[in-house]
């Protein structure tokens, strides 16, 4: 099974500049099997977003899948990082 987890590391390595970009810290944002999304940061750390794109917490050394079948560990949970980046999104508002 752990032959199977990509780790952040590689991920961005195989992304390079590739991956959309919303944010200058988001390296990669991927859609997930439960309809959720998650955003990687550039150093690796993990955070994530529900179905309605609001941010949500997920234990670090969760283990994910992507919609494509690609299974990732969570690293991280950086709940607050993202909310920031969102607040700035929405016009640096609550
Ligand atoms: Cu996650």
């Amino acid at each position: 099974m752990m032959k199977h987890i990509a780790t952040a590391a590689i991920l961005i390595a195989a992304l390079g500049t590739a991956g959309a970009q919303t944010d200058a810290n988001i390296a990669k944002q991927f859609d997930m099997k439960d309809g959720s999304t998650l955003v990687v940061f550039k150093d690796g750390k993990m955070s994530m977003k529900d179905k309605m794109g609001r941010t949500a917490s997920m234990k670090a050394g969760h283990v994910m899948e992507t919609k494509d079948g690609q299974r990732i560990i969570m690293i991280g949970n950086e709940i607050a990082r993202l909310e920031s980046i969102m607040a700035v999104q929405r016009g640096g508002g609550n």
